[in-house]
């Protein structure tokens, strides 16, 4: 009976909850649109699909550290980049972001910078539709210039967006002045990371953990109880 309500008790403080969420995972955005900057070259569906990313990840399955602080991604272009068209100093790209219920809201935006052209400066917005720049989530961010070598995303943390939604990335100040000879704008890959809700076997492990400390307090109480 006792066991019971201390269970009872532990489950409503769990989802009257301070809302115990798991560690940040990686989510990939599901579709995308250019909003400007042309066709260009390359597709942004190959900054969104983990190509030329140096290992894969499992959408909504791996953790968002440590796999964002070793993993490059290639310099190669081919197949593996998205640029606006040669000329152009700003663009903007939308990305579809429809996380399941295992994810508990967006709070991680991942950019692995294009290196030869990159972005100079970027917002970027939450919103309903491709282009709606509704909710300004990140604003006037200088990413990394990386040189002309395999590079490591920079990684950029916000209070929690609602699961799906369109993204919109904002460039301006293209390319970078580190190599900066294509003059357009330059994505390699994106990413987005939300903390995990536990599986229902780790639900039943913490329901397990809060009633053996009920039960070592009650223990506790009892033997004080008796030597006093
Ligand atoms: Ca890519
Ligand atoms: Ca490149
Ligand atoms: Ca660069």
């Amino acid at each position: 009976m006792k066991i019971f309500a201390t269970l009872g008790a532990a489950a409503a403080m769990m989802t009257a909850g301070a809302a115990y969420a798991g560690p940040a995972v990686l989510v990939e955005a599901k579709d995308h649109a250019i909003i400007s900057g042309g066709i260009g070259s390359g597709t942004p569906l190959e900054t969104r699909n983990q190509s030329g990313l140096a290992a894969f990840y499992v959408d909504e399955g791996t953790s968002l550290h440590p796999f964002t602080a070793v993993i490059t991604h290639t310099t190669i272009f081919s197949g593996y980049e998205w640029f606006s068209d040669s000329g152009t100093t700003s663009a903007a790209v939308s990305y579809f972001v429809d996380a399941s219920s295992r994810i508990k809201g967006i709070n991680h935006f991942v950019l692995w910078n294009e290196e030869s052209s990159g972005i100079g400066v970027f917002d970027l917005y939450y919103g309903a539709a491709p282009g709606a720049l509704t909710d300004l989530v990140l604003a006037g961010i200088t990413p990394t210039d990386n040189p002309l070598v395999d590079y490591l995303p920079d990684v950029y943390e916000f209070s929690k967006r609602p699961n799906t939604g369109w993204w919109t990335l904002v460039m301006d100040g293209c390319p970078q002045p580190i190599v900066g000879s294509y003059p357009a704008c330059a994505v390699g890959e994106v990413a987005w990371g939300g903390p995990s809700v536990p599986e229902p076997a780790t639900w039943a492990m913490m329901l397990g953990g809060f009633g053996l400390v009920g039960f070592a307090a009650r223990r506790r109480r009892q033997s004080l109880s008796v030597t006093a």
